[in-house]
């Protein structure tokens, strides 16, 4: 899902990170290809001016450039832009306070709508819900038939019509609404008549469960795979009968992802779930902060960002970063740099943060226990300024000195001092400038 587009969007990120300042000449060029990556996912064109530009203005600002940070920030903004073309926030489902709630699936022939009938179904099932299902397409009988037989596969309540039922449809769905409400059923999941075009006699058919179930929420299911047609017949069902939310569908596939990054803003309506495969477990509720992170590819380095700017002393962080870079990073450094990390949350804490594939895989693999960071503190406290500075100058009696003035033993001071020179190693090695630079404590 998407997969294209991340790579795209991954690259320019890249692009920018490798670039270090922000100039207006290398956001142009990171501007064209966040546009192409989009454009060739086939986003809607008016979506992807307004997103392209929303993103140059925001770059741009005063505040972003100056910043410490400013690459990192920028794919902040590439993600927080693209989390809000997908529905800013998470919206869930609605249920209504007077029960039943009733969904009403609508949708062009084949988007999925019985299967997702199903899906919902099931979903509303884990948590405690006992919903009823009911086919409505006046049309083709048979189509009750399939969902049916997925009611059973379930083990869900399946409401069935009566041919006789069928040709009286307004006095059927008042005796559905009867039947629901006089058992208890809540949700009540109405699956409808797909058609290859939007006609009259299917909004007509549509007005009438509308009209009579009034449901709680009208949702959307579009196909993915169709790309911008599902946009266009969202667009068109929302204007003839009015929409509350939407499924996507088939992002199993090798969608790209336009129809997704296109739909929300083209009709103002949520995404509340995704289908991802056929089986009735390919169903997830949609985020869209999630899945912006997701197809920035940054794992969640964003969040740690925020945590990093939030807690830490930048200043203090830029200086360290400075001398590491150097290679001046001494012992008294060295405690320092623990003092911003305990702010900024627990080290082992950073290190999940980030993505264990990548140039970060080598370093998420480092070991460093939370505690031992303390002890570590009040070892560097013992030490003297000289040893700090120097610490190969720390011979054996002046580690059992330091170990005695910490409370801590002789073979963790040994750790900590073979520690420090392995970081400094490292430091050397590109892996882990690499990590540095994409760390708020570089630059
Ligand atoms: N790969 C994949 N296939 C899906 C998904 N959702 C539905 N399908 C498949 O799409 C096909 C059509 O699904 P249906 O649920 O019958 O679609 P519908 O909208 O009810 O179709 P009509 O009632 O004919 O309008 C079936 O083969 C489903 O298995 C999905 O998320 N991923
Ligand atoms: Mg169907």
């Amino acid at each position: 899902m998407f997969d294209q587009l991340a790579e795209r969007l991954q690259k320019a990120m890249k692009f920018l990170r490798g670039e270090g300042k922000i100039t207006e000449k290398n956001m142009a060029e990171a501007l064209r290809m966040i546009r192409l990556a989009f454009l060739e996912a086939d986003v809607n064109y008016r979506v992807v001016k307004d997103f392209v530009e929303r993103i140059r203005v925001k770059a741009l600002d005063e505040k972003v450039l100056f910043s410490l940070i400013p690459a990192q920030q920028v794919i902040k903004i590439v993600r927080d832009e693209l989390a809000s073309i997908l529905g800013q926030q998470e919206r869930k489902l609605k249920f209504s306070s007077s029960p039943p709630s009733i969904f009403m699936l609508v949708g062009l022939q084949g988007s999925g709508k019985t299967t997702s009938c199903g899906k919902l179904a099931k979903w509303a099932v884990s948590f405690g819900k006992n919903p009823l299902l009911v086919s409505f397409d006046l049309k083709r009988l048979a189509a009750q038939e399939q969902l049916k037989m997925i009611a059973r596969t379930l083990s869900l309540h399946f409401y069935e019509m009566t041919k006789e039922q069928m040709s009286h449809p307004p006095d059927a769905l008042q005796e559905l609404l009867k039947f629901t409400k006089n058992r208890g059923y809540e949700p009540l999941i109405v699956d409808t008549a797909g058609r290859l075009h939007i006609d009259e006699e299917l909004m007509e058919e549509l007005h009438l469960v509308r009209d009579i179930l009034n449901p709680t929420e009208t949702i959307y299911v579009g196909d993915s795979m169709t790309g911008q047609d599902a946009v266009k017949s969202a667009q068109l069902f929302e204007e003839k009968i009015g929409l509350t939310s939407i499924i996507l569908t088939k992002l199993d596939g090798d969608a790209r992802g336009g129809a997704a990054l296109s739909i929300v803003s083209v009709t103002g309506k949520p995404i509340k779930f995704i289908g991802t495969g056929e089986k009735f477990d390919k169903f997830e509720v949609f985020h869209p902060d999630r899945m912006a992170s997701r197809i920035i590819g940054m794992g969640d380095i964003l969040s740690l960002i925020e945590k990093a700017e939030e807690k830490a002393d930048l200043e203090e962080v830029e200086e360290l970063a400075r001398k590491l870079h150097k290679q001046e990073f001494t012992l008294e450094d060295f405690k320092k740099q623990i003092v911003q990390m305990k702010r900024m949350g627990s080290f082992s804490q950073i290190l999940n943060l980030l993505p264990t594939a990548g140039p970060f895989g080598d370093i998420s693999k480092i070991d460093i226990d939370d505690k031992k960071i303390l002890y570590y503190e009040a070892i560097i406290n013992s030490m003297t300024q000289k040893e700090k500075e120097n610490p190969k100058m720390i011979n054996g009696s002046r580690r059992l000195r330091i170990a005695k003035g910490s409370g801590r033993p002789v073979a963790e001071v040994n750790q900590l001092l073979k520690q420090f020179l392995e970081m400094k190693k490292m430091m050397k090695k590109s892996q882990f400038k690499k990590l540095l630079s994409s760390l708020p404590m570089s630059r």
